[in-house]
């Protein structure tokens, strides 16, 4: 999977290396561009945005220094062509291009077939996505969705946003989605691509050691996760709970899911309406408590 990410603060993209997405790059998994937009800014002052028709606060982003930018992205060309990888990156598919080495600009610098035995063509056309509290919410039907894809960019917004023509134009060459990741308001773009990110990658085979362990996270099962314990079995006086001691695999899944159950009714009731609730879970939820308790 390949990931660009164009913003005026390409430093903020820095955790990117780090951690997991980092492992990701040295295994080879990911590919990382993070694209300076003020490249593609012309006149003296390099300016990137300018008041808004119809008037009002705040600056949009212009047009004129969007499209070339995200036509470059999209095709590995222009400024785009280099110094697109981050310091630990790995070029995937094992080798470094002999054009990027050089420092020259190449024709294309991807690799024009998707994985996973996609055929290139439309389906070929990358991802665009663009973080606004205006978009639609990111969920984790999404990341799973995304987790698929061979080529994702994201346009950091900042200010009031970009100007509406760029997100129209963009869908000639990338399928374009504008997602927010929440009900509060960021100064701009950066910090929900970091978290978009995190969460995609993660589902990508290979990036996290047990293959298992997304199949239990909250939502996966459209339950928030219950608590977890380990040693000591004593801590501070506290118990870890009996059913999780028992040894018997029954009983822990039925106190697990019962723990799930009542933790989601408690903290996102709303979720439960879209869940297939058994007879035995329905009597938990009303008893307020685990018979395995
Ligand atoms: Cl994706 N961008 C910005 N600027 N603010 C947000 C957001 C995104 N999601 C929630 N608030």
């Amino acid at each position: 999977m390949r990931l660009d990410v164009v913003t005026i603060f390409p430093d903020y993209l820095d955790p990117l290396r780090h951690a997991l997405l980092g492992k990701a790059i040295e295994k080879g998994i990911l590919e990382v561009g993070v694209h300076d937009l003020r490249q593609w800014a012309t006149g003296v002052h390099q300016a990137v945005d300018d008041s808004p028709y119809g008037g009002g606060p705040g600056m949009v982003m212009k047009p004129d220094v969007w499209g070339p930018a995200l036509d470059d992205v999209a095709a590995g060309t222009g400024p785009a062509a280099r110094a697109a990888a981050l310091d630990s990156a790995v070029p995937h598919r094992g080798q470094a291009r002999h054009d990027e080495l050089a420092g020259l600009p190449a024709e294309s610098s991807y690799a024009d077939v998707a994985p996973d035995g996609e055929a290139a063509g439309d389906v070929a056309k990358p991802l665009l996505v663009v973080p606004t509290p205006a978009g639609a919410p990111f969920t984790q039907d999404m990341a799973r969705r995304w987790s698929h894809e061979s080529h994702i960019v994201f346009a950091c917004g900042r200010y009031e946003g970009i100007d509406q023509r760029v997100v129209e134009d963009a869908a000639e060459r990338y399928r374009v989605e504008e997602v927010s990741i929440g009900d509060y308001v960021l100064i701009g773009g950066e910090v929900a691509v970091l978290v978009m990110a995190e969460a995609v990658v993660r589902l990508v085979p290979g990036v996290l050691g047990n293959r298992r362990s997304h199949e239990e996270d909250s939502f996966s099962d459209g339950l928030l996760e219950g608590p977890g314990y380990t040693k000591p079995r004593e801590w501070r006086g506290r118990e870890v709970p009996a059913a999780l001691l028992s040894g018997n695999h029954a009983r822990i899944d039925r106190w697990r899911r019962d723990q799930a159950l009542l933790r989601t009714q408690a903290r996102r009731p709303e979720l439960l309406e879209g869940v297939e609730l058994s007879a035995r879970d329905r009597k938990t939820l009303d008893d307020g408590v685990s018979p395995e308790e």
